[in-house]
């Protein structure tokens, strides 16, 4: 084509949004010219993200251009493990998978198939809950499958107190007069919510970060307290403590709308600042103070997203944060109360989207974290069949050795729907190349906000890749099943998540989505999620819960401590206790393979404090082994005071087979959080030594 029809040539505006596993679910515009993406900008049209995307998605792209990108079905050739495939046809893939998956189900029943699905798309039809495969497993009768991985103890907790994981609305920060950013790094994690924090600030808020770690964000707020991994109940309680013995709960509050407050109020005696200090390592004078600025501010603004519940006692960490606002009354007045994830207010027909009505029974669930365990335990019926969509477990779930070892297994048949060979890959029978955001359409919405958006494909799939609804439909026309829910179109499908008839769903239809990109949820304005009353079995917010005492939990909230933080035996061993956040360059290890990230990140880092590091005759710059009796990963040492004494910070998020053979999850445990069955990233302990000489990537 010449220079001047190259210039005429029409462009195309499409609008779509982020998919990736980030509050914020950005909306973007693609610009297309000659039927290639030449541009992806953030859509400064979109009240939340207003046409800011990160540092990560701005190289979107160029992720999609990568060379590394699969673009063809795979079959494996080497060993499990080693990666060596050969191309095959998407017919031979299918036909394999078919008679593999059929063989599996006739000889050891449905449930020996598990459908392991995460949270590379958060997309209602690509990812989100498994949706692509879901109806199909649901039909062979497959495992549950628990994504316990993120969110899931912080759910619970929050169940218990107000009804619903679902707080304030982000936005509404904006309202508040004092915020608390606890266990959370939002201009790492998710920065948009910052100009509210911002706003907020301008009205004269103050804005303190609760952070073992002096994040950036903490580096932004106008206080920090470092409390040790996984006391953050003990500092809530420390802080009712402060706020009751100043007389400054609202009785009347107490009294209209909430239930068991005089049993919580005895526990809160049970927590005076000199003992919360000696548990939470925060001087009690800060304590105090931090509890008197509650007591005389109205109102507070927490915002706890998913840090803090990755500890043993992480479940009643978010039950107790979100009592704060019961004592005070905040939760009644807009910019008040506790904000950890809106998804509970998007109300789409979930059900009439996974149909889990077309299993003919009750199915086992497998928990996701626990892969490792899983696939090496006996099992009735042992798991024989891996089907892994849009997840990395050997990069992202815990103990990656067991997790090897797991996928290593001869009898094992893994087939994994992916864009990139990521450590997971490795390990696959059968590879199927999936599409990526901008060229597969999907509903979409992040979970720091009220819009929900629609994602319409902008150019035509490279290679052979294949969006992952279109996969099932074609798998079970393979397999001979004649169900006709798995055979709707990604629009139908659209149509029967957007049909709940709920209230807040008026309005947002697929024709306006469409049109429009995203629509805001049709809540009240302004919008007080728990004004008229708590999700709760009583209606009211639940200090003591009945369910949960039914459910076989304290039926109060209060402090349940981490297991490995404070476990002396382990302490002697391993003397620091590790938390691997999110890091600033990568979206868990999605771009884990993308050069300029990666050059980036630096690399595998660990941070230490500078006496933790003199302590071990150690140096900043130096490489080090970060191990406990798990495992092991290289890094580079960097020595900082940003790091509380006592804690070492990682990332996650790189890719293992490109950082010396393992990530930070070499270390990192699969034991289970006291509320929901979550994960216990942050409650791990480790050593730090010198690495000798070894190569880190
Ligand atoms: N850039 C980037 N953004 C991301 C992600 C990413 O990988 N990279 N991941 C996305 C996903 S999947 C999620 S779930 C969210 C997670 O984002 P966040 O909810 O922010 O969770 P984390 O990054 O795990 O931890 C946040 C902070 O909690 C601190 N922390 C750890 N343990 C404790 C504790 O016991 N108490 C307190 N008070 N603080 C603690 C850590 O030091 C860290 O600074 O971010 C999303 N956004
Ligand atoms: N040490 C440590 N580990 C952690 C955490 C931590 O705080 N510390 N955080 C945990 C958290 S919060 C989470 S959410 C998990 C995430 O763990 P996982 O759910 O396993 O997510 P990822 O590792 O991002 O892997 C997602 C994969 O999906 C692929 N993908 C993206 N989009 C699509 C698509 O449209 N279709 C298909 N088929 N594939 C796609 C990507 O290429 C990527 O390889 O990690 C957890 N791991
Ligand atoms: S990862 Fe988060 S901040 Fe980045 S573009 Fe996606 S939604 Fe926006
Ligand atoms: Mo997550």
């Amino acid at each position: 084509m010449s220079l001047s029809q190259e210039k005429t040539s029409p462009e195309l505006k499409v609008l779509g949004a982020c998919p990736l596993d980030c509050p914020d679910g950005c909306s973007w515009v693609v610009t297309v010219r000659d039927g290639r993406a030449v541009r992806l900008r953030g859509n400064p049209d979109h009240p939340y993200t207003r046409g800011a995307l990160c540092t990560k998605v701005s190289r979107w792209l160029e992720r999609a251009g990568q060379d590394d990108r699969l673009l063809y079905p795979l079959r494996r050739v080497g060993r499990k493990g080693e990666g060596r495939f050969e191309r095959i046809s998407w017919d031979e893939a299918l036909d394999e998978i078919a008679a593999r998956l059929e063989g599996v189900v006739a000889e050891h029943g449905g449930e020996a198939v598990w459908p392991y699905w995460g949270t590379g798309t958060l997309g209602y039809l690509q990812g989100l809950e498994g949706l692509p495969g879901r109806r199909l497993f649901n039909v062979l009768g497959a495992s549950d499958h628990h994504a316990n991985i993120c969110s899931s103890a912080g759910s619970a907790g929050l169940k218990y107190t107000v009804g619903s994981p679902a707080g304030l609305d982000p936005e509404d920060l904006a309202h508040a007069g004092l915020i608390l950013l606890w266990g959370t790094n939002p201009l790492t994690s998710g920065h948009h919510v910052w100009k509210f924090v911002q706003a907020a600030r301008r009205n004269g808020a103050h804005v303190v970060a609760i952070d073992p770690v002096r994040t950036r964000s903490a580096q932004q707020a106008d206080e920090h307290l470092a409390p040790l991994p996984g006391t953050d109940a003990a500092l809530a309680m420390g802080l009712l403590n402060v706020i009751v013995g100043l007389g400054a709960q609202d009785e009347e509050y107490l009294a209209a709308h909430t239930l068991g407050w005089e049993g919580f109020r005895e526990r809160i005696a049970g927590f005076p600042p000199e003992a919360v200090a000696s548990i939470t390592g925060v001087p009690a004078e800060r304590i105090v103070a931090l509890g008197e600025r509650i007591a005389r501010t109205r109102p507070t603004a927490i915002r706890a997203t998913q840090g803090l519940q990755r500890h043993a006692g992480g479940g009643t960490a978010l039950r107790t944060l979100a009592c704060v606002p019961g004592v005070t009354g905040d939760w009644a007045l807009r910019g008040g109360g506790l904000s950890f994830s809106t998804s509970a207010h998007m109300k789409l027909d979930r059900a009439a989207l996974y149909r889990d009505d077309l299993r003919r029974r009750p199915v086992r669930t497998l928990t996701m974290s626990r892969i490792g365990d899983t696939l090496l335990e006996a099992g009735d019926p042992p798991v024989k069949a891996l089907f892994v969509i849009a997840a990395n477990p050997v990069g992202s779930s815990p103990d990656q050795e067991r997790i090897r070892r797991g996928l290593a297994r001869e009898d094992l048949f893994t087939v994994v729907l992916e864009q990139f060979p990521t450590d997971t890959v490795d390990y696959a029978d059968i590879v199927l190349p999936a599409t990526m955001q901008h060229e597969h359409f999907d509903l979409n919405d992040g979970y720091g906000h009220l819009y929900l958006a629609c994602n319409q494909p902008a150019v035509a799939p490279p290679g052979e890749c294949l969006p992952s609804t279109e996969t099932f439909r074609r798998l079970a026309r393979r397999m001979g099943l004649t169900e006709p829910a798995l055979f709707d179109s990604d629009e139908e499908l659209a149509e029967q998540a957007l049909s709940s008839g709920h209230p807040w769903m008026a309005g947002v239809t697929l024709d306006r989505l469409r049109k429009e990109g995203f629509v805001r949820l049709s809540v009240p304005d302004p919008f007080v999620p728990y004004a008229e009353g708590f999700p709760t079995p009583s209606g009211r917010l639940e200090f003591r819960s009945e369910r949960a005492a039914r459910e076989g939990h304290d039926p109060l909230p209060g402090y349940v401590p981490p297991a490995e933080v404070v476990d002396p035996g382990r302490a002697e061993r391993y003397p620091l206790a590790l938390v691997s956040a999110a890091s600033h360059h990568f979206l868990n290890t999605v771009f884990g393979n993308n050069p300029e990230l990666r050059r980036r990140s630096g690399g595998p880092v660990v941070r230490l404090h500078p006496d933790d590091a003199a302590a071990r005759g150690l140096a900043d710059g130096q490489r080090v082994r970060v191990h406990n009796d798990r495992g092991a990963f290289e890094a580079v040492l960097e020595v900082s005071d940003a790091v509380r004494p006592g804690v070492a910070a990682s990332a996650k998020g790189l890719w293992a087979k490109l950082s010396g053979g393992a990530n930070v999850n070499a270390v990192t445990g699969g034991d289970l959080t006291d509320l929901g069955d979550g994960p216990v990233f942050h409650d791990t302990r480790v050593e730090v030594g010198d690495g000798g000489a070894a190569a880190v990537g």
